[in-house]
This record gives C-alpha cells, sequence and structure tokens, in this order.
C-alpha cells in the first residue's frame, strides 16, 4: 500500500492534485489524519492482501486450460471471498446518504456561554465531514422522496468529536424515544411485500399518523415542500432538541441550533420531484458532488438561539418538547460561525458509508437537556453501530478517529488496529504509574452538568407536551399562498394512496384541530365528509390504563399568530451561482445570441449546458463549431432551474417542429421556472401552450437585446420559482 504524502501547500493533504486550479483548500489537521490510512495505486504493481505481487489476475488456476478450477488457487479465493463480504448493513434509518468534507470558523468568541474551544477561537479552522441523508429509503433510494432529510455534521475539534447530528426540519413526529421503532415500522415499506419503497405515502404511516397527535406540527413540515429540496446545499439544519452550552464558570444556558445556507432555502416541485427521481435519482448527490468539485463550495452560518436558564420556563410550549421550534421572533437566531464544505470524499464506503454520528459526541462546554427524545437517541447510536459496523473497535476506522490522541483502558475485540503497549489495561494502577490517568476540569475532562433533580421514576409525558396544534396551525398559517397550496396537495397526494377509509377520516379529524380551512379541501380532494371528532380512537398513544381525557391534547391558542422565518419566500434570492440553466439550441443558432447570454450567466455564477438534437457540436450561422453537451434525448427540463432559447432561423425552425423541444419548455413552464427567448426565437414559444399566458410574467424573457436579456434572465433566475402562475392552481404541460 502506497501512502501520500502531506505537504503544507500545493498538494492536498492526500496527495490529491485533481482539484489544485479550482482553489483547493490546505490541508487541515483532519485531512492529515486521513493520509496515513489512503491508498493510490498510480503506477503501482498490482498485489495480494499479503504484498504478493500477482502475474496474472484474469485466469484462475485450472486443471488444464478446459479443466476444473483448483482449490489452491489462493489468488482466486482471496479475491472472491473479499469480494463475497463487501457489503455491510445498511443505516436503519438515512440509508440514503451523501457526504463532504469542508472547515468551520466562529465568528466571534462564544465564551460567555460555552467554554467549547472551537466555538472561542475566532483563529481555530476546524476541521468537519458533514453527511446529508434521507430517512426512509434504502440505500439505493431516490434522492427526490418526499421526506426530513438528516443534516448531520461531525467536527473534528481540538477537545475531541463533536457531532451535530441535525434534520432539515426544526421538529419532529414524536416526543419519546420510545415511539421511535414505531414511527419507521410505520413509514418503511410495509413488511408483508415491502411496497412502496422511500415513500410515506402509504397506509401504515398515516394509520400511525392519524392516531398520534403530536406529529401534527412535523407532518406540516414534511407535507411543505421542504420535504423535496432543490438542494443539500439549499437547506436550513436544524439540532431539533434543545442542548444546554455551559461556560468556564460553570453557567449554564439553553441552546437551539441552526445551519443557515447562503444560496437560500429552496425546493422543487412535487411534480418535478416525482420526474426527477426518473430521470436522475442520484440528483441530490451529483449537485454537491458537483459544486465542490468545481470550486463552487456550500457554505451555511451557524445559528444559536440561546435561552438563559432562568427564562427555562418563560414559553407556553416546553423547551423539552421536540415537537416545537422557538419561533425567531421570540429568540433571534444569532449567526456566530460559518461551515464551508470543500472536499469530496475520496471513497464514499470508507467515508460516508463508514462515519458513525452520536449525538452523545460531545466536547466540554456542550452538554444535554432532559428532552426525552434526545435522552433516547443517547443510546441508540452506538447500539446500532456496533452491529452495522460490526464490533466495538468502529472508532478506530479513519473517517472515526478524532484530531486528538485517543488513550484509555478499552481492548480487543475484532478488528483492533490499535497496539496497546504495556501490561496495565485497568484503573487505578500502581504497576503503570495510573496511566492513562483522569483529566481535572482543568486539563479540559469532561463534568457533566450538575442539574439538580429530585422526582419521582415515573412512567409518563409531561403535561407540558400536551399543545399539540397551536405550532402546527403556526406554520401553516405563516405560509405563502403557494406554500400552502402545496402542503394541501401534498396530503391530498398521499391521503390519496391510503387504501383504508378509515385512517383518510382519522386524518380529517386530525387535521380540522390544526386548520378547519384545511381539512376541507383535503376532504373535497379525497370525496369525503370531515367526520365528527372521534375522541377515543385519536390517541392511542396513551397508557394501557390511563383515562383518555387526561391525555386529551391541549388546545392553546399560541400567542404568534405567523413567524416570516417558517416561509421560503422570505429567504435569501441574490444569487444565480450554481444554479442550471439550459440553452436550447440546433445548427443555424445565431452565435451571438447564444454566447453573449451564456457568458453572462457564467459571469454570475451559473453553470450553462447546450441541449441539441444530437451531440456533437452544432455548426452556428455563422459557420462556427459549438459544443453540444446534452442531447434533447438525454436532458430533461427538471435537471435545471431555467431555459434559454437563442435566435438563429434555422435553429428556431428545428426546435419549433422537435416534440421533445417544446416539451422541454413546456415543463419548465409548468414547474413555474425562468424562460428566456430571443425575440427571433418567438415561434418556438408559440409552439408552447403557454404562449398566450406570457404577458404579465415576469418569469419569461422575450428581447432582441441579447445583453437586456440576460440582465433581466438572471434576475429572474434569481427568484427561483415563479409560483403565482399556478393559478388558478395547476399548470399542465
Ligand atoms: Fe436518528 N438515528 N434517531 N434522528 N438520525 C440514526 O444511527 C434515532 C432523530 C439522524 O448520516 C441511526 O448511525 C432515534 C432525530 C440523522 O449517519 C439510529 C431517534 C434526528 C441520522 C437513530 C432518532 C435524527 C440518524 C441510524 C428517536 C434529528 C443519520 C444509523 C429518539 C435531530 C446520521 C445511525 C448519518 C441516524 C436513532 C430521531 C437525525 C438508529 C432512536 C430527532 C441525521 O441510531
Amino acid at each position: 500500500m502506497a501512502t501520500k504524502k502531506v505537504t503544507d501547500k500545493g498538494v492536498d493533504a492526500t496527495g490529491d492534485t485533481k482539484n489544485l486550479d479550482k482553489g483547493v483548500q490546505p490541508a487541515n489537521l483532519k485531512t492529515e489524519n486521513l493520509a496515513p490510512h489512503t491508498a493510490d495505486a498510480t503506477g503501482e504493481l498490482m498485489t495480494t492482501n499479503t504484498g504478493l505481487k500477482i502475474n496474472d489476475d484474469q485466469n484462475s488456476l485450472k486443471a488444464g486450460d478446459r479443466g476444473p478450477t483448483l482449490l489452491e488457487d489462493f489468488i482466486l479465493r482471496e479475491k472472491i471471498t473479499h469480494f463475497d463480504h463487501e457489503r455491510i448493513p445498511e443505516r436503519v434509518v438515512h440509508a440514503r446518504g451523501s457526504g463532504a468534507h469542508g472547515v468551520f470558523k466562529v465568528y466571534e468568541s462564544l465564551a460567555p456561554v460555552t467554554k467549547a474551544l472551537f466555538l472561542n477561537d475566532t483563529e481555530t479552522e476546524t476541521p468537519v465531514f458533514v453527511r446529508f441523508s434521507t430517512v426512509a429509503g434504502s440505500r439505493g433510494s431516490t434522492d427526490l422522496a418526499r421526506d426530513v432529510r438528516g443534516f448531520a455534521v461531525r467536527f473534528y475539534t481540538e477537545e475531541g468529536n463533536f457531532d451535530l447530528v441535525g434534520n432539515n426540519m426544526p421538529v419532529f413526529f414524536i416526543q419519546d424515544a420510545i415511539k421511535f421503532p414505531d414511527l419507521i415500522h410505520a413509514v418503511k415499506p410495509e413488511p408483508d411485500n415491502e411496497i412502496p419503497q422511500a415513500a410515506s405515502a402509504h397506509d401504515t404511516f398515516w394509520d400511525f399518523i392519524s392516531l398520534t397527535p403530536e406529529s401534527a406540527h412535523m407532518i406540516m413540515w414534511v407535507m411543505s415542500d421542504r420535504a423535496i429540496p432543490r438542494s443539500y446545499r439549499m437547506m436550513e439544519g436544524f439540532g431539533v432538541h434543545t442542548f444546554r452550552l455551559v461556560n468556564a464558570e460553570g453557567l449554564s444556558s439553553f441552546v437551539k441550533f441552526h445551519w443557515k445556507p447562503l444560496l437560500g432555502v429552496h425546493s422543487v416541485a412535487w411534480d418535478e420531484a416525482q420526474n426527477i427521481s426518473g430521470k436522475d435519482p442520484d440528483f441530490h448527490r451529483r449537485d454537491l458532488w458537483d459544486a465542490i468539485d468545481s470550486g463552487a463550495f456550500p457554505e451555511w452560518e451557524l445559528g444559536v438561539q440561546i435561552v438563559p436558564e432562568e427564562d427555562e420556563f418563560k414559553f407556553e410550549f416546553d423547551l423539552l418538547d421536540p415537537t416545537k421550534i422557538i419561533p425567531e421572533e421570540l429568540v433571534p437566531v444569532q449567526r456566530v460561525g460559518k461551515m464551508t464544505l470543500n472536499r469530496n470524499p475520496d471513497n464514499f464506503f470508507a467515508e460516508t458509508e463508514q462515519i458513525a454520528f452520536h449525538l452523545g459526541h460531545v466536547v466540554p462546554g456542550i452538554d444535554f437537556s432532559n428532552d426525552p427524545l434526545l435522552q433516547g437517541r443517547l443510546f441508540s447510536y452506538t447500539d446500532t453501530q456496533l452491529t452495522r459496523l460490526g464490533g466495538p473497535n468502529f472508532q478506530e476506522i479513519p473517517i472515526n478517529r478524532p484530531i486528538v490522541p485517543v488513550h484509555n483502558n478499552q481492548r480487543d475485540g475484532f478488528m483492533r488496529q490499535t497496539i496497546n503497549k504495556g501490561k496495565t489495561s485497568y484503573s487505578p494502577n500502581a504497576i503503570g504509574n495510573n496511566d492513562p490517568r483522569q483529566a481535572t476540569a482543568a486539563e479540559g475532562g469532561f463534568v457533566t452538568y450538575p442539574e439538580r433533580i429530585s422526582a419521582s421514576k415515573v412512567r409518563a409525558r409531561s403535561k407540558s407536551f400536551f399543545d399539540h396544534f397551536s405550532q402546527a396551525r403556526l406554520f401553516l398559517n405563516s405560509q405563502s399562498e403557494p406554500e400552502k397550496n402545496h402542503l394541501t396537495d401534498a396530503l391530498c397526494f398521499e391521503l390519496g394512496k391510503v387504501k383504508t377509509v378509515a385512517i383518510r377520516q382519522r386524518m380529517l379529524v386530525f387535521l380540522a384541530q390544526i386548520d378547519k380551512g384545511l381539512a376541507a379541501e383535503v376532504a373535497y380532494a379525497l370525496g369525503l365528509h370531515i367526520p365528527e371528532k372521534l375522541d377515543n380512537e385519536l390517541n392511542q398513544n396513551i397508557p394501557a390504563d390511563a383515562d383518555p381525557a387526561d391525555y386529551a391534547s391541549l388546545q392553546v391558542e399560541g400567542s404568534l399568530a405567523k413567524s416570516d422565518a417558517l416561509s421560503m419566500v422570505n429567504t435569501v434570492k441574490d444569487s444565480i451561482q450554481t444554479r442550471k440553466v439550459a440553452i436550447l439550441a440546433a445548427d443555424g443558432v445565431d452565435e451571438n445570441s447564444l454566447n453573449t447570454v451564456k457568458a453572462a450567466i457564467e459571469a454570475a455564477g451559473g453553470i450553462t449546458e447546450v441541449i441539441a438534437p444530437r451531440l456533437g457540436f452544432l455548426t452556428s450561422a455563422n459557420d462556427e463549431k459549438i459544443h453540444v453537451d446534452e442531447s434533447l434525448l438525454g436532458a430533461a427540463s427538471v435537471l435545471f432551474d431555467a431555459v434559454y432559447v437563442p435566435g438563429g432561423l434555422n435553429s428556431v425552425a428545428t426546435l419549433e417542429a422537435d416534440a421533445d423541444a417544446v416539451h422541454f419548455l413546456n415543463e419548465a413552464f409548468k414547474h413555474c421556472k425562468a424562460i428566456a427567448a430571443a425575440e427571433q426565437a418567438m415561434q418556438v414559444i408559440e409552439a408552447t401552450y403557454f404562449s398566450k399566458k406570457i404577458d404579465n410574467d415576469e418569469g419569461v424573457i422575450i428581447s432582441a437585446d441579447a445583453e437586456k436579456l440576460a440582465t433581466e434572465f438572471i434576475d429572474a433566475i434569481k427568484q427561483h420559482r415563479f409560483w403565482e402562475r399556478e393559478k388558478p392552481r395547476k399548470i399542465p404541460a
């Protein structure tokens, strides 16, 4: 095995030069730490695992060239045996994911609230590894499933690993970890026929939800467009639970963690998501990889909402309840640092698959709250990883190693890598000078926050967790009209796939408690009436001997009617960085019309692809050759953010008659995307069904002046989508 050189400039820590011309990141402590475990076969001879050089890797050893294979063939046996054992179990949830390396830096010291060094020192660049994921689907499932996205960040700090294992939604379906297996069994494919894959639109999921009122708030998020992001790079992240920060004086405050993407929060349309799932199931994975590979590094700001300990009971919801947010209007999100993802993994399995996150990986200055969901998670992660990674030594896998030394008395087990010296593996010991010794707090030893607790042991849910609907209503009321329509359509779609009418009916009662208008719209689409309240059936999530009345949801009128932070309409719309623009063209295209707009989009950070009836080169009106990136056969409008048709009489005539080109435009219009055409290309637009609807549409730009068109087109792409097109509700294509 050849290991790579570590240098401080020019070559990154893995010795990889492929990104050098793309502003490559210098080596950091984690890339240095990975380097000795990285192999590069460039220019090397092939060997067996014992280092024996292999002379023939094409043929097995046989008794005569037409004879049987010999058991003696250790080269064949080694190769096949390894292959036979290549697979490990996928994650029981969040199986489908993509990862990347990066760095984090805090803007200003957070020493007043936490002693965590990586949040104190503005000079320290902390290496990170991030894994984004969907929850329900298997490893090979589509990226665009309607689902929550995992947003797990590992900080390799100088005090050990800190994992912030969050999601792209700030709340969760359930309030107690003991319900997690039920939730996941309900959403996963049904156990008799393993259908459907990566989808919540089926009976068992909605059966469970309809009986679990605490899921109301999360259901609003999952039915919103947040569940179908445009890109991992355009999602918010949330730690979900309330955590605890502790400063050097031992003073504690509560904290909610946020990630705010600098590109804004954007989603695709549901019809589009379903199409992307067919055209490119790796859409998000590819998008993340390509962005980092091209040097367009994704960035997020870390946000914190800090609540002083004495304000714990100041809110109308319980800070420990993971189905509640702290509205940003009540406690503003302070942006305290920035994370940049700047390096793709070298090997998906070794890094993205083998990373083992755990929210119990903390550093001094960060501690837990008593959120019962958080408390259960503290058990689950290591437990599941013991099976997934095959034993107790998975912390020695390179991606899981901290950048600081590890010393303790844990020993042996399958696949132990470390060769621990000495006679002692116990503490206290005198033979070995009592090493390794415990660290004092001053030396950085972790000391649990001495929270005072005096209570009886009970299996119970706190009454302060019983308001299930007011924040669901807050979310709904904070959505713009198009967002509300999408949410309603999502519910109609999902419940429409549910076969059992009683489940649909229970869901209508459930929804009516959030909003009668919403329930009425869904009831209409399902061809049902909203039944009278089904009191005793609604909340089955109660102990066997309890009086259901004691567990009835509290109907609280939240004091906040609306929170702007909950609507994606209010997100950042100031850039077209990495937005993909399709340029439809054919032989005879007007070069100036094509190149002026292409150059302007690229100068603004967008990506263009020329799409033509066939691959190879186009011949422009001036006989110049123009490279074609995709043919109309392979391309699809759903893989782009916007589309442009340049002029050129012959090109325009070809496209007008090409059904795929016209469909491309129709579909882009349906999905509310920015569309531009040179005036000369008007006849292509006229071949679409929407040509009569473009007069007042700010997202359709037609001009004879290529420069003016480029400027207006770029402004339109920044808007992301023109949802107002969806009036009355749907657009044909
Ligand atoms: Fe997880 N979760 N989870 N979860 N979770 C796992 O751990 C679990 C929850 C989250 O990219 C598993 O290594 C329980 C909330 C992410 O590798 C498992 C409960 C949030 C990932 C597990 C929850 C998350 C996981 C499966 C209820 C957002 C993927 C594989 C108490 C704050 C991490 C693994 C990655 C993965 C358990 C609820 C986020 C089984 C018991 C809430 C991002 O241990």
